[in-house]
């Protein structure tokens, strides 16, 4: 595979750019080689600037659930463009984007938009925090909502202790108010959120991306939306992923279950950086300027942004959408547990809609304890071989991977015949 142009790429990114990328993951360390540089993508394809073209999985890590350049969303992104990239002033385009994600997803009355997921969560649990004037925030181990401070805590921390810093340069006494607890484990939700009184929230991915795709157990939700309410805690899904992936209403519709708050980001931006929380208007009215809880942002609502967003839910909306991608999404994932087992490949694989992850292990996962007994140096040797092959997967086991609208029979007729010479090769 030619990759002498990434290669000289990579050497000077690193001399000007921490591990050469902009995002720690893109290094492609915990898959055992140097990333691809790209040079253009389009519908389902990817072309890195050897020229190499692949099928693409990764989606930009989700938000590409139309495919690349999608035309409505290319269209609509240059009619903006030509009408200037920024104002920081309010726009017609923020009321359209408002309108499109307070119709689709069942929680939100009110929305604000900011610049990335991170920026979501962690304004989520400051106004989680202000509503109730209660310090603690409860999350999941292996459930990742950014990388503000009060989410770098070690995992299982906070069923041992009080939270363990999961980074340099977070301070104990902000991580102390995060309690980290296993994903799937009623009795210790029940325990925790029953001993603990100062809880202001807790928040979740109401379907796990970050360790792998790990789906709630049955009644989880349920269990945890009834805990949260019966102790005056303010319960914040994670959509981030899930969001506009999973349905047009994302998880909290798929499962039925209403989150106090929900935080939204990847998809809503089309491809441009967008994130939003939202919720009850009573809870959001506490945001500045109407309330006390500040939280402000140069380029929120951003017009291109938004025109992307505005563009991405437009098509979605489109009947049936959902239904195809889960039809082409479920019988790809059949084939390719089917050709797992024809090569005895211990690979046990989780899908909820368009997103999935193989785990390297036969085991069930079900929780991040499980997920990390799957085998990730033996999902670098795949990933190294479904590069090699014209097949862009997430650089980490514990990552999703995305099938899109523009994702062909052919395409992935494509990427199974290349997970079955790369099974073969490596059983
Ligand atoms: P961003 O700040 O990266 O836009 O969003 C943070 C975030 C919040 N919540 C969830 C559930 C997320 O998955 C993310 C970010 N996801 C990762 C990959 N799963 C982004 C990829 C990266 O870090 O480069």
């Amino acid at each position: 595979m030619k990759r002498d142009i990434s290669d000289k790429l990579f050497s000077r990114a690193k001399e000007l750019i921490p591990g050469g990328v902009n995002s720690p993951v893109r290094a492609c360390k915990s898959v055992g080689c140097d990333p691809v540089f790209i040079q253009k993508a389009a519908g389902s394809k990817i072309y890195d600037v050897d020229g190499n073209e692949y099928v693409d999985f990764v989606c930009s890590w989700g938000p590409m659930i139309l495919g690349h350049n999608h035309p409505a969303v290319e269209e609509a992104v240059a009619k903006a463009l030509a009408n200037g990239t920024s104002y920081g002033a309010p726009t017609p385009l923020e009321i359209e984007l408002a309108e499109l994600v307070i119709d689709a997803v069942p929680s939100i009355e009110s929305v604000r938009f900011v610049n990335s997921g991170t920026e979501a969560t962690m304004s989520a649990i400051r106004l989680a925090r202000g509503y109730t004037d209660k310090k603690k925030v409860v999350k999941f181990d292996g459930c990742y909502h950014g990388h503000a401070d009060s989410f770098l805590v070690k995992a299982g921390s906070g069923v041992i202790t009080l939270g363990i810093p999961g980074s340099p340069g977070v301070p104990e006494d902000i991580v102390r108010n995060t309690i980290s607890i296993p994903y799937n484990n009623t009795d210790i939700l029940e325990k925790t959120l029953g001993e603990e009184q100062d809880i202001a929230c807790v928040i979740i991915e109401p379907v796990a991306g970050n360790m792998g795709i790990v789906p709630p157990a049955k009644e989880f939700l349920q269990k945890l939306r009834d805990l949260t309410s019966q102790n005056n805690i303010i319960l914040i899904f994670d959509e981030v992923i899930t969001g506009f992936r999973l349905s047009y209403g994302g998880a909290q519709e798929r499962f039925g279950i209403m989150p106090d708050l929900t935080c939204l980001g990847k998809i809503i931006g089309g491809g441009l950086p967008v994130g939003a929380y939202g919720g009850k208007k009573e809870i959001m009215q506490l945001i500045s300027p109407v309330g006390p809880v500040y939280q402000a942002g140069t380029l929120s609502g951003n017009p291109l942004a938004m025109a992307a967003g505005v563009a991405t839910l437009n098509v979605l909306k489109e009947k049936d959408f959902y239904k195809k991608l889960e039809e082409k999404s479920a019988s790809y994932a059949e084939e390719l547990k089917a050709l797992a087992q024809k090569y005895s490949m211990d690979i046990t694989l989780n899908r909820v809609g368009s997103a999935m992850t193989g785990f390297f292990t036969a085991e069930a996962v079900t929780d991040y304890d499980s997920a990390m007994k799957a085998d990730a140096e033996k999902y670098g040797a795949y990933y190294r071989e479904m590069l090699a092959q014209g097949v862009y997967l997430a650089p980490s086991q514990f990552e999703a991977a995305f099938i899109s609208a523009a994702h062909s029979s052919d395409d992935l007729n494509f990427a199974l015949e290349k997970n079955e010479s790369s099974f073969k090769k490596l059983s």
